[in-house]
C-alpha cells in the first residue's frame, strides 16, 4: 500500500465517520473502521482530523487576458499551485474562442500551454463567441469537453451573443446533450449605464456597482432560462451574486427545468462597500459586489440546496495591472483572486458560524461540481476506486488572512482580516502528498488534463 490514513474523519457529500483509507496507485483502495494490520510506504495518523474529496473549483481564470493587452497575474502553473495549498486538487478554466477563429485549435493551444504547467488536475470549458463553427462542438467533445460557455455581455471585448445566436446554440447544445454555462448580464444596461455615469464624471470604483444595479443580473437571468425552458437544454448560470438571480434559478427548479447555479465566496463576505476606500479599486469583478441582503438571500439558497455549487472565479490582476487606484472604474480589469481561500472561508462562514453539516460543504465544493461537469464518481468522491484526491483538514487551526501566508502572484487579498478557524494541512492529488504542513512537497507538473463525459439526457 501507498499511503495509510488513520483514524481521521471521513466526510463525503452523504456522511461524515471515523475510518482508515488505504491508497494505493493513485486511488482509493479500500476503507475500514477499527484496527488492522496494514503493510503502507506512509502512514499519517489524522486523530481529531477531517478527510475530504478534494475541492474541485470549476470556474477560474488563469493567464486570462482581459482589455486587449493585460493579462491575470496567476500562470497555470502559479494558479494551481496556490490552488493545492488551498486544498484544490481539479479546476477548470475556460478556453474562451478569439471571435472568428476556430473553437477547437482555440482550445487545443491553451491545453498545450496549460499541459506543461499545472500541479493538479483541470479541465476546460470551451467558451463561444460566434456561431459559425458549432459543428466543431462533436470534435470537442471527444476530447473530452463536455460543457461550453455563453456571455450575455461583454460586447466590447467581442465576448457576447446576441439573442439570435443563443438560441441557435442553446439548439445545438441540446442536439449534442452538453451543460452551456452562461455568464448573466444585460449588455445594453452594461454598456449606456456606465456610459451616462462616466459623462458625468462619475468614476469612483463604487460606481461600479452602480453601472450594474441589480435588474442587470435579473434580466439576463430571466431571459435565458426562458431560452432553456425553450430548448431544454441543461443551463448553469455562473455566478449567481443577487437575492432575485437565486430567486429565479428556485423557480426554474419548481418547473422542473435543468437549471442549476453558483455562486462565489466573494459575494457572501463581501459587499459593495468594499469599493470605498483606497483599496476600492482592487476589488472591482462583474457581475459587482452587491448588498447585505443580497448576501443573506444567496446563503439561505445555499442552505435550501438551490445554489448548486461554490466556486471562485479565481481571476486576480496585481496593484499595477489594476492602475493602482489611478484609473477610472470602466478602465480597471476585472477580477480578484479567490482559490486558495475558497475552502477556509466556506468552512468558517457556512459551518463555523451558520451550522451547515460537513457533508454540504462537501458537496457544495467537490460532489456537485463533479457531477455538474462530468467527472464523478471519479473526482468528488470517496468511493473506492475512485482517484485519491484528498484534503486533510485540521477544523482548529487558527489562521489571519493575509498575502503573506498566501502563495499567490499578488500582494493583496480581498478577503484580507478575515480569521478563520480551520485550514487545509494536507493535499493529496491522485496519492501524491502535494502539500504538507505549508510545504510543497510533491511535484510541481504533476497535474492532467482530465476528460469530461457528458452527463445525464
Ligand atoms: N468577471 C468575469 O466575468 N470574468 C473574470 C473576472 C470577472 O470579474
Ligand atoms: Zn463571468
Ligand atoms: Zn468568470
Amino acid at each position: 500500500m501507498d499511503l495509510l490514513i488513520k483514524e481521521g474523519t471521513l466526510v463525503d457529500s452523504t456522511r461524515s465517520y471515523q475510518a482508515n483509507i488505504c491508497i494505493d496507485q493513485g486511488k482509493i483502495h479500500s476503507i475500514f473502521e477499527g484496527s488492522k494490520q496494514i503493510q503502507a510506504d506512509k502512514v499519517i495518523n489524522a486523530k481529531d482530523l477531517l478527510i475530504f474529496p478534494g475541492v474541485i473549483d470549476s470556474h477560474v481564470h488563469f493567464q486570462l487576458q482581459d482589455l486587449g493587452k493585460i493579462i491575470s497575474s496567476d500562470t497555470f502553473a502559479s494558479g494551481t499551485h496556490a490552488a493545492a495549498f488551498g486544498g484544490v486538487t481539479t479546476v477548470i478554466d475556460f478556453a474562451d474562442q478569439t471571435r472568428g477563429e476556430s473553437p477547437y485549435k482555440g482550445f487545443l493551444d491553451r491545453k498545450k500551454n496549460a499541459d506543461k504547467q499545472v500541479a493538479i488536475d483541470y479541465s476546460l470549458h470551451v467558451s463561444l463567441t460566434d456561431t459559425d463553427f458549432l459543428d466543431e462542438i462533436p470534435l470537442l467533445i471527444k476530447e473530452g469537453v463536455t460543457s461550453f460557455k455563453f456571455f450575455t455581455s461583454y460586447s466590447w471585448r467581442n465576448l457576447s451573443l446576441d439573442d439570435f445566436d443563443l438560441i441557435k446554440l442553446f439548439q445545438e447544445m441540446q442536439k449534442n446533450r452538453c451543460l452551456l454555462m452562461g455568464h448573466c448580464e444585460n449588455d445594453i444596461l452594461v454598456l449606456k449605464g456606465r456610459q451616462s455615469l462616466v459623462k458625468r464624471g462619475k468614476t469612483d470604483p463604487i460606481y461600479h456597482a452602480y453601472s450594474r444595479p441589480h435588474i442587470v443580473e435579473e434580466e439576463a437571468i430571466q431571459r435565458v432560462i426562458l431560452f432553456a425552458k425553450k430548448t431544454g437544454i441543461k443551463l448553469h448560470i455562473a455566478h449567481i451574486t443577487t437575492k432575485e438571480g437565486g430567486e429565479l434559478l428556485a423557480n426554474a427548479k419548481l418547473q422542473g427545468l435543468k437549471v442549476t447555479g453558483e455562486t462565489c465566496p466573494h459575494y457572501l463576505l463581501l459587499n459593495e462597500g468594499a469599493y470605498n476606500g483606497p483599496k476600492g479599486y482592487l476589488n472591482i469583478m462583474s457581475p459587482p459586489l452587491r448588498h447585505t441582503k443580497d448576501q443573506q438571500g444567496l446563503l439561505d439558497y445555499i442552505k435550501d440546496k438551490i445554489i448548486d455549487q461554490i466556486v471562485t472565479d479565481h481571476c486576480e490582476f496585481s496593484r499595477e495591472s489594476k492602475g493602482s487606484g489611478n484609473l477610472p472604474f470602466e478602465k480597471i480589469v476585472n477580477g480578484i483572486p479567490g482559490i486558495e481561500t475558497s475552502l477556509p472561508l466556506m468552512h468558517d462562514l457556512l459551518i463555523n458560524k451558520l451550522n451547515l453539516s460537513y457533508s454540504q460543504l462537501v458537496n457544495l465544493m467537490s460532489t456537485q461540481p463533479a457531477k455538474l461537469f462530468g467527472l464523478y464518481p471519479k473526482k468528488g468522491s470517496l468511493e473506492i476506486g475512485a482517484d485519491a484526491d484528498l484534503i486533510i483538514f485540521d477544523p482548529t487551526l487558527k489562521r489571519l488572512i493575509s498575502p503573506e501566508i498566501l502563495h499567490y502572484n499578488i500582494d493583496w487579498n480581498p478577503f484580507e482580516g478575515i480569521k478563520v478557524v480551520g485550514w487545509p494541512i494536507v493535499t493529496i492529488l491522485r496519492g501524491k502528498i502535494l502539500v504538507e504542513n505549508g510545504e510543497f512537497i510533491g511535484p510541481s507538473n504533476y497535474g492532467q488534463f482530465q476528460k469530461r463525459n457528458l452527463v445525464g439526457k
